[in-house]
C-alpha cells in the first residue's frame, strides 16, 4: 500500500485552512488538516517543498515510522510549523487506514469508551446581559457546557455570580483568560471564582514557564486548562507530572496528529489529567474530525470544544459527525468521516489574514 501521490490544498471559505490529501496507488485517500491560524503557507512550503518529497513509495500502514522518520530525521525538532506539518501527514495515514480496514479511526484507537463526546460552545457577548443571553441561546441549542467571555473590563469576579444566579449550578462554565494574567494574579482570580465551581479556568498566564503553574495551583482550587499552543508532549511534561493543570488542551493539528497525542493523554492519565481538546473554527473539519474518533476512544477524555464552522467551510468539507443535546460522535463511516469537495474549495482562494494583537493601555504588546 505505497504512498503514490500527496497534494497541498489551501482554502478559504469563511476562513484560510491548509488540507494535506494523501493517496496510495490503490487509489484510496485520506486527509489531515495542517492549517496554523496566520501562518498558513508557512505549512503549506514545508510540506509541499520537504516532506511530500519523501512520502512518495512510503507503505502508508507504517503510521508510527512515517511519524518517527519525519520527527527525528528532520534533525530540526519540534515547532508548531514542523508539528502541524507531522500531524497532517499522520491524520491522513489514520484516516487510509480506516478506510482500507473499512473500520472508523475510533475502532482502530481501540474503540469507544463512552457513547458521545461532551462539546463546549462559546458565549461571547458585549456586555454581562449580553453575554448572559448568550448563554442562555446556548442552553436552548442543548449545551451542557459553555464558555462564557464578555467584554466587560474588570469585572472579572462579578460575571459568575451573574450566569450561576441565572442558569443555576447544572451548567458546566468555562472561562479563557487568553494568557494575560501573572501567576499570582491567576491565584487571585481562580480564588474569587471558586464559589462558582468553573469546569475550567483556561491559559491563565503564558505557559512558556511551565514551574509558574505551582504559584497558581498553590492559590486555589478552580480547575486550570492550558495547552492549545503545544505543539509536542515536551511542552506539558511538567504540568502534568507534578499535577500543575487538570486539563490538557493540545490537538490533533497542532500537536503531531493522532499518533502523538494519544501519547500525550496516555502521560496525563496516569497523573489525573483529562484532554481538552482545543475546537475553535480555525481548526478544520478535518481535524475536528480527528479529534472527536481520539475523544470517543481515550479513556482519559474530559471534555471537547467545539465552535460551529461557517456553512461554507462545511459545504468545502463534507462530514459524518453530528452534534445532538450537548454531545458529538465522529460517525461510523471507515476513516476519520470528512471530505473535502476541491471544486468548492477551489472558488474559496487563499486570503492573508492575521490574528488580533491587543496591547494594554500604555501601548505594551500582549497575547490576544
Ligand atoms: O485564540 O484558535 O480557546 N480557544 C481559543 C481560540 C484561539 C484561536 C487561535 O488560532 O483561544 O479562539
Ligand atoms: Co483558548
Amino acid at each position: 500500500m505505497r504512498i503514490a501521490d500527496a497534494r497541498v490544498i489551501v482554502c478559504s471559505p469563511g476562513r484560510n485552512f491548509v488540507t494535506l490529501k494523501v493517496t496510495t496507488e490503490d487509489g484510496v485517500y485520506g486527509l489531515g488538516d495542517a492549517t496554523l491560524n496566520g501562518r498558513e503557507l508557512a505549512v503549506a512550503a514545508y510540506l509541499g517543498e520537504h516532506v511530500v518529497p519523501l512520502l512518495v513509495g512510503r507503505d502508508a500502514r507504517r503510521i508510527e515510522d512515517i511519524w518517527q522518520y519525519l520527527y527525528k530525521g528532520a534533525y530540526w525538532r519540534r515547532g508548531p510549523v514542523t508539528m502541524t506539518s507531522i500531524a497532517a501527514v499522520d491524520t491522513a495515514l489514520w484516516d487510509i487506514l480506516g478506510k482500507v480496514a473499512n473500520l472508523p479511526v475510533y475502532r482502530l484507537l481501540g474503540g469507544a469508551s463512552r457513547e458521545a463526546v461532551m462539546v463546549y460552545g462559546h458565549a461571547n457577548g458585549e456586555d454581562l446581559d449580553e453575554t448572559v443571553a448568550a448563554v442562555g441561546q446556548y442552553l436552548a441549542m442543548g449545551y451542557k457546557a459553555i464558555r462564557a467571555q464578555s467584554g466587560v473590563p474588570g469585572l472579572a469576579s462579578t460575571y459568575g455570580v451573574g450566569l450561576r444566579q441565572e442558569y443555576g449550578p447544572d451548567v458546566h462554565l468555562l472561562h479563557d483568560v487568553h494568557h494575560r494574567l501573572t501567576p499570582i494574579e491567576a491565584g487571585r482570580l481562580g480564588r474569587a471564582l471558586e464559589p462558582y465551581r468553573l469546569f475550567w479556568m483556561e491559559d491563565p498566564v503564558p505557559a512558556e514557564l511551565q514551574e509558574g503553574f505551582r504559584l497558581i495551583r498553590q492559590h486555589t482550587t478552580t480547575p486550570i486548562a492550558v495547552g492549545e499552543v503545544f505543539n509536542s508532549i515536551h511542552d506539558c511534561q511538567q504540568l502534568i507530572q507534578e499535577q500543575l493543570i487538570d486539563y490538557i488542551r493540545s490537538t490533533v493539528v497542532h500537536a503531531g496528529g493522532i499518533t502523538h497525542l494519544r501519547k500525550i493523554a496516555h502521560l496525563a492519565d496516569l497523573f489525573h489529567v483529562r484532554t481538552g481538546c482545543h475546537g475553535a473554527t480555525d481548526l478544520s473539519p478535518v481535524c475536528l474530525a480527528a479529534a472527536l474518533h481520539f475523544d470517543l476512544s481515550v479513556h482519559n477524555f474530559g471534555i471537547q470544544e467545539y465552535m460551529r464552522h461557517h456553512d461554507e467551510t462545511d459545504r468545502v468539507f463534507p462530514h459524518h459527525y453530528r452534534f445532538a443535546d450537548g454531545f458529538m460522535h465522529p460517525g461510523d463511516a471507515p476513516g476519520l468521516g470528512v471530505d473535502i469537495d476541491e471544486a468548492a474549495a477551489a472558488r474559496h482562494p487563499y486570503q492573508r489574514a492575521y490574528l488580533p494583537v491587543s496591547r494594554k493601555e500604555d501601548g505594551t504588546v500582549h497575547s490576544w
